[in-house]
């Protein structure tokens, strides 16, 4: 039997009821298919690890991790601390530190699910946005000066190299040729960017000459967004920046139907390093401890892991699974019904046992 071992860290606010969600689900699968057992190591790293040591991992967190085969990650964020403290100590830590430059976000509007869009027929919204993971926005790069004076000055620089876009573009070129489509956006805003982002174009059209069968079109980040909601079914694979992408995405999980039902990979595709799969959605803490957050984005992602972990037949049931318990009307309320979290997951974990 294959056995897989996965480090859990649900960290903040909802994090913490949908990462023992996914866990029950995943262990469902492993015990009915008979394929592969897990190894699960829980970290309680994050705000509350914060605020008891200072850092919201320990200084060594990343060489624990090294041996795992994947992180399956909750989310980030507390009321009472500044996000850039909690996002850059866990969150960006470990996505920078295991290069996991490849953050996969796909979108679909599940049945029995209904998007906010008017006039979209079922298929219409079926995209899949590659987010560069490791540079641009996010590389970090910048300071203040003048701190406390009038002429205080803040900088944040955008970093694109040539390494980390060409790869970037080959991991979506790559996914695009493998939908049927076979058709790539790359989003920039060349217009008023006028370094990174032509930069970022230029080398879309070099990536394309090796992939001559897929076709690929340019879009500005604001022309994307109106299409996003105008035309959706003129969109399938879509490649942007670290911080378009992150923009972008969050409204596909919009338009089809809430974040709550939106997954992703940070995935380092080199292998050298673990991947990371959480939910796109953050701590929520709004919500969290009321036990009604939707774990369907972590279901997804958990699918997701499956199959990078090797496991497909694992993660077309779960996804099966959780298609069948959405248009049964098991459904938490943020996409209109009534269940809680537990009451998901139950409905999820019969229908596995139930599969064939
Ligand atoms: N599970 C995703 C998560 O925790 N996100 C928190 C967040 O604020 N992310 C911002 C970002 O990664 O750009």
């Amino acid at each position: 039997m294959r056995r897989h071992r996965i480090a859990a860290i649900p960290a903040d606010g909802i994090g913490k009821e949908v990462i023992p969600a996914g866990l029950e689900v995943v262990q469902a699968l492993a015990a009915r298919t008979g394929d592969f057992a897990l190894d699960v190591e829980h970290f309680p790293w994050g705000s509350d690890h914060y605020r008891g040591t200072g850092r919201m991992m320990p200084e060594d967190g990343l060489d624990t991790l090294k041996g795992f085969d994947a992180i399956f990650f909750g989310a980030v964020g507390d009321p009472l601390l500044p996000d850039d403290v909690t996002l850059w100590g866990l969150r960006l830590r470990i996505c920078q530190g295991f290069d996991q430059y490849a953050n996969i976000r796909p979108t679909r509007v599940l049945p029995g699910l209904t998007s906010p869009l008017r006039e979209v027929e079922p298929g219409d919204i079926d995209w899949v946005i590659v987010r560069e993971n490791s540079e641009g926005e996010y590389a970090g790069h910048g300071g203040r000066a003048h701190r406390g004076h009038p002429e205080e000055v803040a900088t944040e620089t955008a970093i694109f190299t040539r390494a980390g876009v060409t790869r970037i573009m080959r991991v979506a070129f790559d996914i695009a040729r493998s939908r049927p489509r076979r058709l790539l956006t790359v989003v920039t805003k060349s217009n008023a960017q006028k370094h990174g982002m032509v930069f970022w174009d230029e080398i879309a059209a070099e990536v394309s000459r090796d992939f001559p069968d897929v076709r690929w079109e340019k879009e500005l980040v604001d022309a994307m967004a109106a299409r996003m909601v105008r035309r959706p079914a003129s969109i399938d694979t879509v490649v942007a920046t670290n911080l378009h992408a992150d923009i972008l995405s969050d409204l596909a999980g919009a338009v089809a139907g809430s974040l709550g039902v939106a997954p992703t990979a940070n995935l380092d595709p080199s292998r050298r390093f673990p991947s990371m799969f959480e939910p796109i959605h953050g701590s929520a803490f709004d919500i969290a401890g009321k036990g009604v957050a939707n774990p369907v984005a972590t279901f997804w992602t958990a699918s997701m892991m499956l199959d990078h972990l090797g496991e497909p037949r694992a993660a077309r049931l779960l996804m099966e699974a959780v298609e069948r318990v959405c248009a049964a009307g098991i459904r938490t309320a943020d996409v209109g019904g009534t269940a809680t979290t537990a009451e998901v997951t139950a409905a999820v974990v019969a229908a596995i046992s139930g599969a064939n």
